[in-house]
């Protein structure tokens, strides 16, 4: 690492700046499942980046689409034009989509996503007459980007405390239930939280909610897998009610749970269904909502003259033509391979490396996973229970392996294409760690 690196100017996202800027995890280089560090370390990615890089880093196809499309088409203005790789892509991803998800619309990251459907939702209320559908139901844990309305649907209290309410919201309970602790993949009790639906319907009036948003497995509350017959409850009950559901997949789209989207991987399809970083493999910011034919073609029946905007929203970005690029030869990949299934069939060997090697470690009050995706829980040292991950995550991070850490939890997120060594030298060096943590 240069010496001379100023560290001032950058203030870090999600990031403790002090403590980092005491003692900084430089990452300079990646390929494959690896890092390189600050000091020409090899560091294994046990997050896929941040949940972004299941194709591995660096794949040579993106890079070279990612520079054609530069050299071709660096920049289009996406309002009022459009070029040839955004239809494709769009036609791409609506291929991959569950029957009936159809429509796509393009921004820029999970955040912008979720903000997107939430007007979605809205808009669609008003344009049907149903002028008081405007209220939305998130849950408690869930995360939906830091934008103002997927804080306000989000169910994660440090995401809230400091901005303020902009929505009218309330939350369903979430599903971590103490008789759940240590299940491996979906956990048999809790599926009877969806009906907490009905008590909103009745306190509030179905008449005013618009859409319920959830995230089909929770992501960075720690993987929180659904309750067998949960989503299928909460798809019957919206439907009962005429509310619109939201499956915000920015982290389960695209392979992670062992099929091409969450909604699959449970069998239960909403109305609206978010993506983001799996599009691009996270080499480009990409984000997408995919809407269903009922939606779009509401908005599109009620647009007036035909030169005339159907949707008032959209971003300078939206469909940028090198995320495009990207967004292609990443799907592409991901098909070609047939990852979502290689996730599948090695998710029952990660199932068992987190159980058997994690659940009796000092300190671990849960094991969960699904698919591609596991977690820990670690009891609160003291009156500080982000410590303990906080150390553990640092503990790795000296012997070679990048976990994420976030609230009283450890995530780990292998690689589609990871090999299963390097999942026990994962899992391994976290048993190591947990066995000298105080
Ligand atoms: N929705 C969901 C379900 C997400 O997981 C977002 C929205 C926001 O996406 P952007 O691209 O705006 O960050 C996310 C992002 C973690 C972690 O620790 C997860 C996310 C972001 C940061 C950390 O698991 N997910
Ligand atoms: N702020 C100003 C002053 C702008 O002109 C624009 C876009 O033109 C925005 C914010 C929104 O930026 P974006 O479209 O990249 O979200």
């Amino acid at each position: 690492m240069a010496m001379t690196l100023n560290l001032d100017a950058y203030w870090m996202p999600y990031t403790g700046n002090r403590q980092f800027k005491k003692d900084p995890r430089m990452i300079e280089a990646a390929h494959g499942v690896w890092f390189t560090d600050g000091d020409g370390r090899q560091v294994l990615d046990g997050h896929s980046g941040l949940w972004t890089s299941g194709l591995g880093h660096a794949r040579p196809e993106i890079t070279e689409a990612v520079r054609r499309q530069m050299e071709q088409l660096d920049f289009c203005p996406p309002f009022q034009f459009g070029h040839p790789k955004a239809f494709e892509l769009a036609t791409k991803i609506a291929g991959l989509m569950p029957e009936g998800l159809d429509h796509v619309f393009y921004t820029n990251s999970g955040s912008e996503s979720a903000d997107t459907s939430l007007k979605m939702a809205r808009a669609y209320w008003q344009l049907k007459g149903a002028l008081k559908k405007t209220r939305f139901i998130g849950r408690q844990k869930g995360y939906h980007g830091v934008n103002f309305g997927g804080v306000a649907v989000g169910g994660i209290p440090a995401n809230k405390k400091l901005f303020g309410e902009v929505l009218e919201t309330d939350h369903l309970s979430h599903t971590v239930l103490p008789q759940n602790a240590f299940t491996r993949g979906m956990p048999e009790q809790g599926a009877h939280l969806a009906d907490e639906l009905e008590l909103f319907a009745e306190r509030y009036g179905a008449e005013t909610i618009a859409a319920v948003i959830v995230e089909p497995m929770g992501g960075s509350a720690g993987v929180l897998p659904p309750p067998v017959g949960y989503l299928q409850r909460l798809r019957a009950l919206c439907d009962q009610h005429d509310v619109l559901l939201i499956f915000d997949e920015v982290i389960t789209g695209f392979g992670r749970c062992g099929a091409m989207t969450g909604a699959d991987a449970f069998g239960v399809v909403p109305d609206i269904l978010n993506v983001a970083k799996q599009l691009t493999n996270g080499a480009v910011p990409m984000g997408a909502v995919i809407a269903s034919s009922e939606i779009h073609d509401t908005f599109m029946a009620n647009g007036g003259p035909d030169y005339v905007l159907e949707f008032a929203h959209g971003y300078t970005y939206s469909a940028h033509p090198v995320a495009c690029a990207a967004g292609l030869a990443a799907l592409d990949i991901l098909v070609d391979e047939k990852l979502p299934e290689r996730v599948a069939a090695d998710a029952p060997f990660f199932e068992a490396l987190l159980h058997d090697q994690l659940t009796d470690k000092p300190h671990v009050s849960d094991v969960r996973n699904y698919g591609f995706a596991g977690a820990i829980t670690l009891a609160a040292r003291g009156d500080e229970p982000l410590r303990r991950p906080y150390e553990v995550a640092m503990a790795m991070w000296e012997r070679g392996v990048l976990v994420r850490y976030g609230g009283d939890t450890i995530q780990m997120a292998p690689h589609f294409v990871m090999e299963k060594k390097h999942m026990e030298q994962m899992v391994g060096t976290l048993a190591e760690c947990l066995k000298v943590l105080k």
